[in-house]
């Protein structure tokens, strides 16, 4: 499949040139391709931000929600049709701090979606101030005495709330991040992919130079099916492993736990609504 199908010709897009968006955008599109998941069975969820401006800029179904709330609306999709191949996109920002409260109950509800973040230590559209992920020190027009706090560890809550899958990537590698992408897009239960995208215009700091410089790649020697390990891993800091850190197969899923699943398999949007059943709910809306 080309991943053209996913193209807009009409769109334009609205991010600064050199955006660490651009690369997540293509790598995704071609993951999307390469696993021939067509338009029709795909939906793209997100909340607000420069980087939850993703599902625009898709040919696909997509839903464009509240900020921080794109979790709650891509496991009910996924719930009502379990066919579809789901991802929830967004910001830092979005995800870990007005969604921060989604993303801790989603890790434990374990949909089979997947969850990626673009992690530019920044809120990006509302023009520079702090996210949860900037640094100790970060300065910013708000924070004008820097940050003084220690970032949110997303790699590290997942792994300490059993996350069946947690990976790292960079934007500025599309081969790794591709295979990050396929990994995680095949994984069944809640993937979580979180990607150093750089937001070259109001993070200074965090550039592509300084991600190139304070990471490295998890090698073949990293065993991300040893949870003590991977969490050891997620608390290195002078330089940021890259990679999968963790992977738990065989834990059910949201959908699989529901009961309406247990012994119907048709997805939930495809039966018969019994009227009589609801006719009392419809009159006490009237
Ligand atoms: C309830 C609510 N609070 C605040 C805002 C303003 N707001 C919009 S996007 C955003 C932060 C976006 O940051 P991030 O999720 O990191 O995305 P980025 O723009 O960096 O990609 C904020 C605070 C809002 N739209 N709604
Ligand atoms: S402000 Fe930052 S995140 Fe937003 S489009 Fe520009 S470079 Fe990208
Ligand atoms: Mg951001």
């Amino acid at each position: 499949m080309d991943s053209k199908v996913f193209t807009l010709e009409s769109k334009d897009i609205a991010w600064c040139p050199g955006c660490g968006n651009y690369a997540i955008l293509t790598t995704l599109k071609q993951v999307l391709a390469e696993l021939k998941i067509p338009p029709q069975r795909l939906v793209v969820v997100s909340g607000i931000g420069q980087a939850a401006k993703i599902p625009q800029y898709f040919k696909t179904h997509y839903f464009n929600g509240l900020h921080g709330r794109a979790l709650p609306p891509a496991t009910g999709i996924k719930a009502a049709n379990p066919h579809l191949t789901v991802i929830a996109e967004s910001g830092d920002g979005d995800m870990y701090g007005e969604g921060g409260n989604h993303f801790i109950h989603t890790i434990r509800r374990n949909p089979d979606i997947t969850n990626i973040i673009h992690n530019n230590m920044v809120y990006g559209l509302t023009k520079g101030q702090a996210s949860p992920t900037s640094d100790f020190g970060f300065r910013t027009p708000v924070q004008i005495n820097g940050v003084k706090m220690e970032p949110f560890n997303p790699i590290a809550v997942a792994i300490a709330l059993d996350a069946s899958f947690v990976a790292r990537a960079f934007a500025g590698d599309s081969k790794q991040t591709k295979e990050i992408l396929k990994a995680a897009i095949t994984h069944k239960g809640y993937a979580v992919v979180d990607i150093f995208q750089p937001c070259v215009t109001f993070n200074k700091d965090n550039t592509y130079e300084w991600i190139k410089e304070h990471t490295y790649y998890l090698d073949a020697s990293h065993d991300p099916t040893n949870r003590i390990e991977a969490f050891s891993k997620s608390l290195e800091h002078e330089k940021l492993p890259l990679g999968i850190f963790y992977i738990k197969k065989g834990k059910k899923t949201f959908e699989e736990n529901l009961k309406i699943y247990k012994k119907n398999k048709k997805p939930l949007y495809q039966r018969q609504v019994n009227v009589s059943k609801v006719s009392h709910l419809i009159t006490a809306n009237k």
